[in-house]
């Protein structure tokens, strides 16, 4: 059976949380495979509101097994918090998995996440501070604390003095901070550890065997396509792959299970955190569509950058991503406009692109070149089907197909679970 992988199109937050919990009656299995609790997954089910940071989004769905897959970094502190969160409203996380291999976020990843950027003043990544680049530095570094060290207290403990050897150096000696006792850490860690002992498993095993067994599973990206470390806008991105080519390897199943690549594409653009951004609108504009749209970072409360839809940028994620299918998310929040612009190319130093240029310092001087749209006035937030759009909506929604290169299979219309226009 399929294995289906939701991947962000853009620079995240497209609405990926909701797209999973839609799928979610559907599948068996849901697998975050890269990031950590730098993502922020909003889900929305009737009156009630969710943020998942950590846990997949199919927590939700009591018929679904939740995995943490080896790709994913992990801060148990939060995730045991979070998790906690969910019972006190009634939601239980007995069925989630977490890969032994996974790696763990430590205190000194942490410190050095925040004491970094600091550091870099005005050229800032703008990362979330949940010490996600330190956690995936030292995982590739191979000086990383593994999900399975918290099963063998001997190792637990040799391997955090060791990380903090070298890390208080840094931290005391480079950034003029205190250092981390590692007796302090490995305590903390032991008490995490009883606790998620009976969650941690060979996910990659039991993956396989499900999708033997005719089981649906479902990868579920965090982040986005623009945020990738190798494909995205360097270096300002996160640590992971969050592309489909990264799905296979965070969650240990070949490339030839994947049946469906389905992106997930906001009918506008936004962006949290630094880095080049052709589109955005630094003007009221911009404020409009934060506020219409509700653009705020769910984990960290920021401000979210917004500009117009970039159809160069979705055509490189259909081509990274091997998309099949879209969802379009938030094209109610564009209702009301007169015109809708849409970058086509950009303009870098009097030569035009159509592909996002090689070099960053290119896309840094990267001007986008619009078409407009006629707008509708109509509130869309009860569509049931394509039909019910009104024409310009319907036509907006066709030429931004047409430009991704990849069929629109579905539109969201509100942030509700029924919100939701089935294309095809
Ligand atoms: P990090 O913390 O090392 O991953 O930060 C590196 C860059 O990646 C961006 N990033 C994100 N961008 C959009 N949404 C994310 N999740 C939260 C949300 C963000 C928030 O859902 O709203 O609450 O601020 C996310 N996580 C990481 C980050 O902004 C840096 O540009
Ligand atoms: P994710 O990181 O991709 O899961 O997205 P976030 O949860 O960070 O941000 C998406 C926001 O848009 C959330 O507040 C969702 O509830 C909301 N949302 C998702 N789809 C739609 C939609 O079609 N219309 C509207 N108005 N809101 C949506
Ligand atoms: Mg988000």
């Amino acid at each position: 059976m399929p294995a289906a992988v939701l991947v962000g199109a853009q620079w995240g937050d497209e609405g990926k949380g909701k797209a999973t919990d839609l799928l979610g009656g559907d599948v068996d299995y849901v697998v975050r495979y890269q990031g950590g609790n730098n993502a922020g997954h909003t889900v929305v089910i009737g009156d009630q509101k969710y943020a998942l940071h950590l846990l997949p989004t199919g927590i939700l769905s009591p018929e679904v097994v939740p995995v943490i897959g080896n790709g994913v970094v992990i801060d148990p502190g939060v995730l045991l918090s979070e998790i906690d969160g969910l019972a006190a409203r009634g939601i239980s996380a007995e069925r989630l998995l977490i890969s032994a291999n996974a790696h763990l976020i430590m205190p000194h990843h942490k410190a050095l996440d925040k004491v970094t950027e600091r550091y870099l003043g005005k050229a800032k990544i703008g990362t979330t501070g949940r010490g996600i680049g330190p956690a995936y530095g030292d995982k590739i570094a191979r000086m990383g604390v593994r999900v399975q060290d918290l099963l063998d207290p001997g190792i637990l403990a040799k391997k955090i003095e060791v990380a903090l050897t070298e890390k208080n150096q840094v931290l005391t000696k480079v950034y003029n901070r205190r250092g981390i006792e590692p007796e302090a850490v490995l305590e903390e860690y032991l008490g995490y550890a009883e606790r998620l002992k009976p969650h941690i498993a060979d996910t990659s095993l039991v993956l396989s065997k499900a999708l033997d067994e005719d089981k649906f599973v479902l990868l579920e990206g965090g982040q986005g396509t623009l945020l990738d470390i190798d494909h995205g806008t360097y270096p300002f991105v996160t640590s992971s792959s969050p592309t489909s080519g990264g799905a296979c390897a965070g969650a240990g199943i070949p490339p030839n299970r994947l049946t469906k690549i389905i992106g997930i594409l906001k009918a506008y653009t936004t962006r949290v955190g630094s880095g080049p951004f052709p589109t955005e609108l630094t003007d009221e504009m911009g404020d409009w569509l934060r506020t219409t749209g509700g653009e705020y970072g769910v984990t960290t409360g920021r401000n979210r950058r917004c500009g117009w839809f970039d159809a160069v940028i979705a055509r490189y994620a259909t081509r990274i991503n091997g998309v099949t299918d879209y969802f379009l998310t938030k094209l109610d929040v564009l209702s009301g406009l007169e015109r809708i612009p849409v970058c086509v190319a950009y303009e870098v130093d009097g030569v035009r692109h159509d592909e996002i240029p090689m070099t960053q310092t290119d896309f840094h001087h990267a001007k986008p070149i619009y078409e407009e749209f006629p707008g509708w006035q109509e509130d869309i937030t009860g569509a049931k089907t394509f039909a019910d759009l009104p024409p310009n909506a319907q036509a907006y929604v066709r030429t931004l197909e047409e430009m991704s290169g990849a069929p629109i299979s579905a539109i969201g219309v509100g942030p509700g679970r029924d919100q939701t226009v089935v294309v095809r």
